[in-house]
């Protein structure tokens, strides 16, 4: 039997009970408690205290979570977060909550001044949000969410609402954003990768000139341990790109990225010395296209054209960023040139991508049970960066934390690709420490410790979906069969 009628012959996975032992209340409850008290009536916040708005990737995880709870609110949460998006169809990584003071998070509205500096990108003028973006998850989460009450998606047109704003939400970053002009999207500051201070970003960041710590105020700091978050420098970096993009009125170029600001690969700040096509972004952005084709499908299209081009891409991202030597997927520094030589978590993502050739997914699982990521073997969960990298550091933010959305995307990477035994190894250690931490923020990978904030979103709301254990090839909403092969029409 070939890979892909192995899979879709494979009976559905029942989720496996976790064991509350000695708890006063069990984790499902907890976790939907966190969910309850994160919620604005809108949407929900990662983390009251230390970041009290909506926040793009953070929206779509809680979603996939929230489903179980409440189909309404889940959709309620991607409707809110799409009723921001910009008119050039990116969706703001910032969605601001008007009532929340200024100073209560940096940079705030009046740092990104949306609604005038976004104004020719085509911002909302009634709602402030940041001018980046964040790692394309939506679609997918869409998906998820209308698969968890068909009834109640068809009853609400959910679906047939945000699928052309998530098709133009996909065109941005296919078109605006291909800077490297080799067809997948490139991040231009740290925070849109999600990752914030990985160490893949210290030699891009190294040419871009700090602004003076002077001139802005954290706000994280009231509320996490210093040396849990990003240091003032990479702060100043992070406010240099900002503010130069945003004076550049969140212009991205023509498709290509060829003209504009990011021609000249200027360095001292200005926002074309940062660019990076990075592999999960970019894996992310994939998944969603084939979830997209199963929205299609539902709407009543074929949606082969879209699993096509999710093929496609999977073959760009490989002929990009995949190292064979080392088996793994790296950062490609488009600015610099070259891919960047540091191992970080995001390399192992693509395991989601359903037609990745055998050899390469054999390579990336053999790659997370290494030395560098210790998948199953010395660490209770997967670092965010290399055990062995110079610059790991078990307690700082993405420099090798564990977190559990990535560890949520690996665990459905495992299973798409069969690897059921360290797929459930991993679902046990997500369910354990998101237990024991209180739904940490991240945790040490080693110890498993706490680290940053505790009642966090994505982690309780990952926590939900892996206690509800969905079969691993229908997340794609279809058989990979289809995804593998057939019409493409
Ligand atoms: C900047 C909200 C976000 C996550 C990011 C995480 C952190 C923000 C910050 O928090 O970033 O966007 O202020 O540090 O790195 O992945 O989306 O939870």
């Amino acid at each position: 039997m070939d890979r892909t009628a192995e899979l879709v012959a494979r009976p559905a996975t029942r989720a496996i009970a976790y064991d509350p032992a000695n708890r006063p209340r069990s984790l499902h409850v907890r976790a939907a408690r966190v969910l309850e008290d994160n919620w604005t009536g809108s949407s929900t916040v990662p983390s009251r205290g230390l970041y009290p708005h909506q926040w793009s990737w953070d929206s779509a995880f809680i979603a996939i979570g929230l489903r179980h709870l409440s189909p309404l609110r889940a959709q309620r949460e991607l409707e809110t977060l799409l009723d921001a998006q910009w008119g050039d169809g990116r969706i703001p990584h910032i969605v601001f909550n008007p009532s929340v003071p200024l100073d209560a998070y940096f940079p705030s509205p009046d740092f990104w001044r949306s609604s005038t500096a976004g104004r020719a990108a085509g911002a909302p003028r009634t709602v402030q949000t940041s001018g980046i973006v964040q790692p394309p998850v939506h679609a997918l989460a869409a998906w998820l969410v209308h698969r968890a009450d068909p009834g109640l998606s068809r009853q609400r047109g959910f679906l047939a609402r945000v699928y052309p704003r998530l098709a133009s939400w996909h065109r941005y970053l296919l078109h605006r954003r291909d800077l490297g002009g080799g067809g997948l999207a490139s991040v231009v500051h740290p925070w849109e990768q999600g990752m914030d201070n990985s160490p893949c970003w210290d030699a891009p960041l190294a040419r871009v000139v700090p602004a003076p710590a002077r001139s802005f105020r954290r706000a994280d700091l009231d509320h996490g341990a210093a040396e849990d978050r990003p240091t003032d420098l990479d702060y100043g970096r992070y406010v240099r790109l900002a503010t130069d993009y945003r004076d550049r009125g969140y212009a991205d170029g023509e498709a290509g990225g060829r003209v504009g600001g990011y021609s000249d690969g200027e360095a001292g700040g200005r926002v074309g010395g940062f660019a990076v096509e990075d592999p999960s972004f970019n894996a992310l952005l994939i998944a969603s296209e084939h979830a997209l084709a199963g929205i299609a499908r539902e709407l009543g299209a074929t949606g082969t054209a879209r699993h096509a081009r999710a093929e496609r891409l999977t073959g760009v991202l490989v002929d990009r960023l995949w190292d064979p030597a080392r088996g793994m997927f790296f950062c490609r520094d488009v600015r610099g040139g070259g891919l960047i030589p540091e191992r970080s978590v995001s390399g192992l993502i693509p395991l989601l991508l359903p037609t990745l050739p055998r050899d390469i997914t054999d390579a990336l699982v053999r790659t997370a049970r290494g030395p560098h990521f210790s998948l199953g073997d010395t660490t209770r969960l997967v670092p965010s960066y290399d055990l062995l990298g110079e610059a790991f550091d078990p307690h700082r933010y993405w420099r090798g934390p564990a977190w559990f959305n990535t560890g949520w995307l690996l665990e459905r990477g495992l299973r798409t690709h069969g690897e059921r035994q360290l797929a459930d190894g991993l679902r046990q250690s997500v369910l354990e420490l998101a237990d024991s931490s209180g739904f940490a923020e991240y945790v040490d990978p080693y110890t498993g410790a706490a680290c940053g904030t505790t009642d966090f979103g994505w982690t309780a709301a990952l926590t939900l979906d892996l206690l509800h254990g969905e079969p691993s090839w229908d997340t794609y909403g279809t058989s990979t069969t289809e995804i593998k092969g057939g019409d493409r029409g």
